[in-house]
């Protein structure tokens, strides 16, 4: 075995990749990934133990941030910059420790390595299964890519300027936590809840971030067709990368179009005013081998989900700014004060094609949460009359695996009387079915991109108020969640927290989940896989 990772929802065989990732990551980023994580958490220790105040050290916390989303899956697949940021978290975790002056610390805090083969020797004694018992492994792991999830929105909403040193403290205390041998099983299952505690707060920070700046999202009609124009492509989940890709494209006659978990972008106010931003161009990540080609123009990843290109001339084509990396693909760094220069691609764009339409027509979206309650009355009214029976929540992410048709054939399914609340790029696969609407409301209501779960929490919470329940668990929404990399795990260890029960989770349940670790999800929480729609639509609405 060269290497192991079984963080997301493809891994291989369910069980772990083992020689390469599924998802195209090398034995040696694997490894550079496996040995960052243990830096951090280092780090954490240091800062933990040696009582340092985080609101002091600004600049290794947001590279704490940084570190965990580079190895989010389908973030950054460069070795060159993953051995860059160890030797910066090295430098910073050595840095802290001589101020703390403490000692006795765990290896992850001392450790010293020199240059990339030291570095890979290293990773081989410290990822995944350097903890021996499988239920520890498998909470461990657990809390890591909750905490890998909440650093990706934590990041977003820091370079909107909105921080918060609780969550730091508490990213600190979590990753130390994943050090210490004297932890009970019981002891990190009450950590990985409050792990979903933290979650829910890293959700409401970036949207605050989000609609304090760009406004509050309303119901938007995105268009799906092309334009005339060269343009760019901008992927990921960085909004204030897009502000800053559209203010410098304004007036160069180059447009910009949203790929993936970008689309929601078009339902803020503020995006608006812009004239070149055109619309969304493709589906889901997973698809993007093929849409990039007949793209024709540059493509800025801002955050993942990257799938390594086939070509050469599309390689050429992609950019990446952010925690995410590609060899050969160049990196858009900010400079001091946060400004991006995209002249690069932009200049590159001009001598480009303009983007060959792939499908015309018109996406509605924009149901977060100001917008559904500025609806509330008449979602009640559908509600108390009949005509809408059940939401279904059907958050996520999307993925290749055939077995995620399942959520199309579930969506078309799905009685006329029911509403699908989506949010993140699970959305695919039925938002531009023909489903229709009750009464004037859509049957596919999307939030957002998959932060945005947070909107449907509120939602949720708004509604049990309006109808008077004590608990969110009478009211008449079922959960049927996809999941593919870990800011899904960070939404559903919030769900987890809010006290949200049977939350049907698939196309497979983690592989990361040992049996025992498994059964209390089981037995605590009602979390079950899925089986076939037919199954599934009779047991959510017998529910
Ligand atoms: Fe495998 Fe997923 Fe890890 Fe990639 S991120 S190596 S596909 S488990
Ligand atoms: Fe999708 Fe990668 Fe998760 Fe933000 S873009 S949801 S998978």
């Amino acid at each position: 075995m060269s290497m192991f990772c079984y963080q997301c929802q493809e891994t291989a065989k369910n069980t772990g990749c083992q020689v390469k990732g599924v998802c195209g990551k090398n034995e040696e980023v694997a490894k550079l990934q496996d040995l960052l994580i243990y830096t951090v958490k280092g780090i954490s220790e240091v800062v933990v133990k040696g009582k340092l105040v985080v609101k002091d050290i600004e600049e290794a916390n947001y590279e704490v941030l940084n570190s965990l989303f580079m190895t989010i899956t389908n973030a950054n697949f460069d070795e060159d910059s993953l051995e860059k940021q160890i030797n910066k978290m090295l430098k910073f975790r050595d840095e802290l420790r001589e101020k703390t002056g403490i000692s006795g610390l765990h290896d992850a805090a001392c450790f010293t390595v020199n240059g990339r083969e030291e570095m890979l020797a290293k990773a081989a004694t410290v990822g995944v299964l350097a903890t021996e018992n499988d239920d520890i492994r498998s909470l461990r792991e657990m809390i890591v890519y909750g905490l890998k999830g909440m650093a990706a929105y934590v990041e977003h909403a820091f370079n909107l300027g909105k921080k918060d040193e609780e969550i730091y403290s508490f990213i600190y205390e979590a990753l130390a936590a994943t050090l210490d041998d004297g932890l009970t099983a019981d002891d990190l299952v009450a950590l990985t809840l409050r792990t979903g505690e933290y979650g829910v707060k890293a959700m409401a920070l970036l949207d605050e971030a989000n609609t304090s700046k760009y406004g509050n999202p309303e119901i938007t009609e995105v268009n799906i067709g092309v334009g005339k124009n060269p343009a760019i492509l901008i992927s990921g989940h960085d909004l204030k990368d897009l502000e800053q890709l559209l203010e410098q494209t304004a007036g160069t006659g180059v447009d910009v179009y949203t790929h993936s978990e970008m689309l929601p972008a078009h339902y803020y106010p503020a995006f608006k005013k812009y004239d070149h931003f055109v619309g969304n161009y493709g589906n889901a990540w997973w698809k993007q081998l093929s849409e990039f080609e007949s793209f024709n123009g540059p493509i800025l990843f801002t955050t993942n989900c990257i799938v390594p290109p086939k070509s050469e001339e599309v390689r050429k084509r992609i950019f990446t700014t952010g925690s995410t990396g590609f060899p050969g693909c160049p990196h858009i760094e900010a400079d001091q004060n946060g400004r991006k220069d995209f002249s690069e691609i932009i200049k590159l764009a001009k001598t480009l094609k303009a983007p060959e339409e792939i499908e015309t027509g018109k996406i509605v979206g924009g149901f977060a949460h100001e917008q559904v309650f500025a609806l509330a009355d008449k979602v009640v009214e559908a509600v108390k009359s009949g005509a809408i029976k059940k939401f279904f929540v059907m958050a996520g992410c999307d993925g290749r695996m055939k077995s995620r048709e399942y959520y199309t054939e579930f969506a078309q399914k799905l009685p006329q009387d029911t509403v699908i609340l989506t949010a993140g790029c699970a959305k695919y696969r039925y938002n531009k079915l023909p489903l229709g609407d009750i009464g004037g409301i859509p049957r596919v209501l999307d939030a957002g991109q998959c932060n945005d779960s947070y909107s449907l929490v509120l939602i949720a919470l708004k509604l049990k108020e309006v109808f008077g329940f004590d608990d969110v668990n009478e009211l008449p929404i079922a959960y049927n969640i996809s999941w593919y990399e870990q800011k899904a795990v960070i939404v559903l260890l919030a769900l987890l927290y809010l006290g949200v029960k049977n939350i049907h989770l698939g196309p497979t349940l983690p592989g990361f989940l040992s049996p025992n670790v498994a059964k209390v999800l089981v037995e605590k929480f009602g979390i079950a896989g899925i089986k076939s729609v037919d199954e599934d639509i009779e047991l959510f609405l017998g529910e």
